[in-house]
Formats: structure tokens, sequence, C-alpha cells
């Protein structure tokens, strides 16, 4: 991989986007290798959950709109990108089965915004940025922004935001509920990794049926939702982690969690 890096620690894989020359916008190549190394994370028994940043003043400026113009040029349209490369890219973090955390550590706009978006967690450098850039070069949303904003401020902070396309700041995003916490820019590296570590030490069969049921439920009935909870709960119910961390409680000890 040239543009995106992958690297494992403690359990956590870091997917790193790194072309800061260009904010780390997505050529073809790149998007390739992220879904790689999402495909990677996903496969690995090793990685027990994934944190997903950029590098310099970036997180991800969305598509590389160089390699978008050669294409219009050349008649070629969006050239299948959309369904090629982003819309698989954010199947695989929905339906990876492990956290995925954003360190959203500088301006995340367009599909990079939205991958931000489709991530489980997001935290924050004080210095990230968002734009929904979409508007602005006569584009509707796409990697998903449409059906994850929505979810995570509601319909009309969502339309407003997708259809004005202002900016907005760390600040901004914290108070709308898309990042779950700002940190200074010095601190992002460490408190993000935390976090991920945290998560990798966890329950990750029962993270993967929270996720699941999360899904699920945005879109079923009431109903609906109660019969898929029930199974993936008989599912949690077989697991080592449950059978040892009720032992835990009950010897007062506190839970070590294997990830099976
Ligand atoms: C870039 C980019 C970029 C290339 C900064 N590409 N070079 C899906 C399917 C197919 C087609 C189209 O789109 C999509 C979905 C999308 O993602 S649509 C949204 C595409 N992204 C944008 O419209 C964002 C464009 N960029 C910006 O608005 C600004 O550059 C942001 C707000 C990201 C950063 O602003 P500044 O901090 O003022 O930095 P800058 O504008 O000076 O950019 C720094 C460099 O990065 C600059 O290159 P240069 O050689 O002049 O230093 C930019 O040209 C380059 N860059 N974004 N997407």
């Amino acid at each position: 991989m040239n543009d995106v890096r992958y690297s494992v620690d403690d359990a956590v894989a870091t997917i790193t986007l790194d072309r800061p020359e260009a904010m780390n916008a997505l050529t073809t190549r790149m998007k390739a290798e992220l879904l790689e190394a999402l495909t990677m994370a996903s496969q690995a028994y090793a990685v027990r959950a994934v944190l997903l940043t950029g590098t310099d003043r970036a997180f991800c400026a969305g598509q590389d709109l160089n390699e978008h113009a050669a294409n219009l040029e050349a008649g070629l349209g969006l050239n299948g990108t959309v369904r090629t490369h982003y819309n698989p890219i954010v199947m695989a973090i929905a339906e990876m089965g492990k956290p995925v955390v954003a360190a959203v550590n500088g301006v995340a706009a367009g599909a990079g915004a939205a991958l931000a978006f489709a991530c489980d967690l997001r935290i924050a450098s004080d210095r990230a940025k968002f734009a929904m850039a979409f508007s602005g070069i006569g584009l509707a949303p796409d990697s998903g922004a449409s059906w994850t904003l929505q979810r995570l401020v509601g319909r009309a902070r969502a339309t407003d935001l997708l259809l004005l396309g202002e900016p907005f700041d760390a600040a901004r995003a914290l108070e709308l509920g898309i990042v779950s916490k700002v940190v200074p820019a010095s601190e992002l590296a460490a408190e993000a990794r935390a976090l991920a570590v945290r998560l990798a030490q966890g329950p990750t069969s029962a993270y993967a049926a929270t996720k699941h049921a999360l899904e699920f439920a945005a879109s079923s009935s009431l109903a609906d939702a109660l019969v898929l909870e029930a199974d993936l709960q008989d599912t949690c119910a077989k697991t080592a982690d449950h059978l040892n961390a009720t032992h835990a409680f009950l010897d007062k000890k506190r839970p070590v969690f294997e990830g099976r």
C-alpha cells in the first residue's frame, strides 16, 4: 500500500489515510487500498477494533477532484466509482464485526466526512472541520451521507447541512452530536488510541451484535427489532465472554474479555 497505512498493535488495526499533499483526497488507488485495509482488519481474528484517521491538516477531503475532472473530460462521468469503491468501503465499515473509531484530525469533506459518519464512534481534534461539500460541486450526497447524517443529527439539520453545505468546526460537531469528544490536536492520537484499545479489550461478539441490532432497528418495526434482539442475545449468551463476565461480576472481579 502506498497512500494508506495499515498497522496492528494491541488488537487495534490503525488505518491511516496518508496523502497529505492533497488533504488525503481519495484517488482510485487510495480507495482500493482503503478497501483492502478494511477487509484485512475485518478478516484478522487478532484485530478487535479499528481506528481510521488521516495525516497532517486533513482527515480526508473526499473524492480527488483532479482525478474526477480528468474522468469528466474523458467523458467517463463518475467512472463507476460510487458503486465500485465508495459503497463497498462504507459497507465494509458498517458490516465490520468490530467497532470502528474515526479520529478526525483535520478537514473531513464530502465523501471524507461521510467516511467518518459511517464509523461507530468519532473523536475529533479541536482543529477538525467538517464540510458537506457535495452541493458545492453540484452533487448530491454519497458514501451513505444521506443515511448516516440524518441518523446522527436528525432530518432537519441534515437537510440544512447538505443543502447549504456550510462548513462547521469541531465544537459545532460536538454540539450536533456528530462527534462524542473534542480534544486538543496534540492529544488526539493518544486519546483515540486509548479509546480503540479499550474497545479492543471489550466483548467483541457483543459489539458485533450491537452494531447489527442498531443497523437493523434503524429501519424496522419495534416488533421486528425485538425478534432480532432475541436472536442476537441467544448468540451472545453462548459466548465465553458472557459466561466469564457473569462469573466475574458475582466474584466482584473485573471481567477480562477475550473476544469470543
Ligand atoms: C484537493 C482536494 C480534493 C484534490 C483539497 N481533491 N485536491 C464522489 C464520486 C465522484 C466524484 C465526486 O465526488 C464524490 C464525493 C465527494 O467527495 S464530493 C466532495 C469532494 N470534495 C470537495 O469538494 C472538497 C474540496 N476541497 C475543499 O473544499 C478545500 O480544499 C478543503 C475545505 C478540503 C480544505 O480547504 P483549505 O484548508 O483552505 O485547503 P486548500 O483548499 O488550500 O487545499 C490544500 C491542497 O489540497 C490544495 O492543493 P494545492 O496544490 O493548491 O496546495 C487543494 O487543491 C488540495 N485539495 N481537496 N478533494
